[in-house]
């Protein structure tokens, strides 16, 4: 009797080794693996696609348990899933802030839960600098520069430009504005006349530019700065739209440095793209593993970018990973 119900647990359960080949809490030797919560803003964009993609595949190659949780582009979404790690006690937590403002409480809260917390690509606005162990990103004011520098060049120094801002409030619409008026500064007959959110996504960017072009002034109109590339993508469908000649008529600079821009500097209708690299996984999961083995890390890592023109879409487009 006892033999036969040993017998029957030994055929009907699944114990001993095989549970352990089953639990995804610990990897193929044994051991246990850790545990990441990060919280992504969303997927508007080009850039954050590549960007999710970098960070689950560096995540799975690692062996790291990974919860990942995608907000929507809502703060509030953001804070439920951060709250949510805490209470799984994960290991630590990585985000990308939506905006900038509004994350001390549950900033004090995770320090409170002795969680450390890694700000990925975009950084938040608080007094307290303990709150975050590290910030892992671009420099979005020089990229403002770097769009201004190439528009002033492209354009002898004289524009009347229509902007397309991201979301508002968060740190790169507030960055890339920033960089790109300071160097404006220097040019009296470079002026921007039209400014409005198109949220970084395609189809706000169309619809914003749609509005532009029926404004009285829209003639007078002869470059465009786009926060990002998937809101030039969706201007540029509106001046074609509209019968215009995109990067002739109205030149066209944005940042990121997607697939998309380089197809449509290649087709002669996007004039430059300002390179943000989302690939950032690595240098994520470095962190990750960093603090895992308590050793010291930078409060600031800037991640390394190019800026692009016409002529050399056709040779990097092949060589582009995202
Ligand atoms: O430029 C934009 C995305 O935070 C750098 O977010 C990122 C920005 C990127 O939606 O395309």
């Amino acid at each position: 009797m006892c033999l036969a119900l040993a017998l029957s647990c030994g055929l009907l359960c699944s114990c001993g080794p095989k549970k352990a080949e089953g639990d995804k809490s610990v990897d193929s030797s044994g051991k246990k693996k850790i545990v990441v919560g990060f919280s992504q803003i969303g997927a508007e964009s080009g850039w954050r696609t590549a960007n999710t993609e970098s960070i689950k595949s560096e995540a799975a190659k690692r062996g790291v348990d990974l919860q990942f949780s995608d907000a929507q582009q809502k703060q509030e979404n953001q804070i439920k899933a951060l709250r949510s790690f805490i209470a799984q006690g994960v290991d630590v937590i990585a985000f990308s802030p939506v905006v900038e403002t509004g994350w001390e409480p549950v900033l004090q809260e995770i320090k409170k839960a002795g969680i450390p917390v890694i700000l990925s690509d975009r950084a938040v606005d608080v007094t307290d600098n303990s709150l975050y162990v590290t910030f892992i990103g671009a420099d979005f004011v020089e990229e403002g520069h770097r769009a201004a520098n190439w528009l002033a060049k492209a354009s002898a120094g004289k524009a009347v430009i229509a902007e397309l801002v991201g979301t508002p409030g968060s740190a790169p619409a507030i960055d890339r504005k920033k960089g790109f008026e300071e160097v404006l500064a220097k040019y009296p007959d470079m002026k921007i006349v039209k400014s409005q959110s198109g949220d970084f996504t395609r189809a706000k960017g169309k619809e914003v530019m749609e509005s532009f072009l029926k404004s009285p002034d829209a003639k007078q109109l002869t470059a465009l700065f786009a926060h990002n590339d998937d809101m030039a993508l969706g201007a540029i469908q509106a001046m074609e739209e509209a019968g215009l000649k995109p990067g002739k008529d109205i030149l066209i600079v944005s940042i990121d440095g997607v697939r998309g821009a380089f197809e449509a500097m290649a087709a002669g209708k996007l004039n430059c793209t300002v390179e943000c690299n989302p690939l950032i996984g690595p240098q994520l999961f470095d962190a990750v593993e960093a603090i895992m083995a308590k050793k010291p890390l930078p409060k600031r890592t800037v991640v390394q970018e190019g800026v692009f023109e016409q002529a050399q879409a056709a040779a990097e487009l092949p060589k582009r990973k995202y």
